[in-house]
């Protein structure tokens, strides 16, 4: 699975960008960066193009996450991302609202950045049990950091593991799926290329050709 992180700022360039690499790509992940600057709409139109992930990291009180990750379904996306350590309350409030939609709910276990591993690592397994009780449908792991992703893979049972940080932040593709991941997550190594959609389409290469 080859998830395209669209950390652009610009409608047209996400627009863009998104039409060119759609058919290398089996999701769009959206964050803040774009909605907070292009505007809520955008992911309704990307979500035409792909299936849309909002990576909000939603980590707040039950109720106000729940009313993020309604505004977030009610855009068309497939799929939220929840923070893990905000706890089994919040993310059983962002699945239930996620069932009423029919969506998909990955929960955060450790960030794939250096600060990832002040906090989060301590906590990681539990963030994953957790994750299970409450019916996620998978998790983002540190692409950054294969010997996790495969901890987290055995501990994850059925749930789909995902993981950001490769290329830009040193991950490689190989490791990361010889880990056990299930998919990757790609922004700048794709989106900053010279050929979005050249890239986009030899990283799916390269992924086919590992997962057979
Ligand atoms: P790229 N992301 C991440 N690490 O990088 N959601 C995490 O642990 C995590 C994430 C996001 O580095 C990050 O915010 F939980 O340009 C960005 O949107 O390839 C994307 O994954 C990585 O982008």
């Amino acid at each position: 699975m080859l998830i395209l992180a669209l950390d652009v700022l610009e409608r047209d360039v996400a627009l863009d960008v998104a039409r060119k690499c759609g058919e290398y790509v089996d999701f769009i992940k959206v964050n803040y960066p774009l909605v907070l600057s292009a505007g809520i709409d955008v992911v309704s139109e990307l979500s035409e193009i792909r299936p849309v992930i909002a990576d909000f990291k939603i980590a707040d009180i039950p109720y106000t996450a729940s009313l993020i990750a309604d505004i977030a379904f009610r855009h068309g996306v497939r799929a939220v991302i929840a923070h893990g350590f905000a706890g089994s309350d919040m993310l059983r409030a962002v699945r239930d609202v996620a069932d009423r939609h029919g969506g998909e709910v990955y929960a955060v276990t450790e960030l794939s950045s250096q600060g990832g591993r002040e906090f989060m690592t301590r906590h990681t397994l539990e963030i994953v049990d957790v994750a299970k009780e409450v019916g996620c449908d998978g998790l983002i792991a540190p692409a950054t950091r294969p010997e996790r992703i495969a901890e987290i893979k055995k501990r994850a049972e059925n749930l789909r593991v995902i993981c950001p940080g490769v290329g830009a932040q040193g991950g490689r593709l190989e490791d990361v799926l010889k880990a056990g991941a299930d998919g990757i997550i790609v922004g700048r190594t794709i989106y900053q290329s010279e050929d979005p959609a050249r890239t986009a389409r030899e990283i799916r290469e390269r992924i086919d050709g590992l997962m057979k």
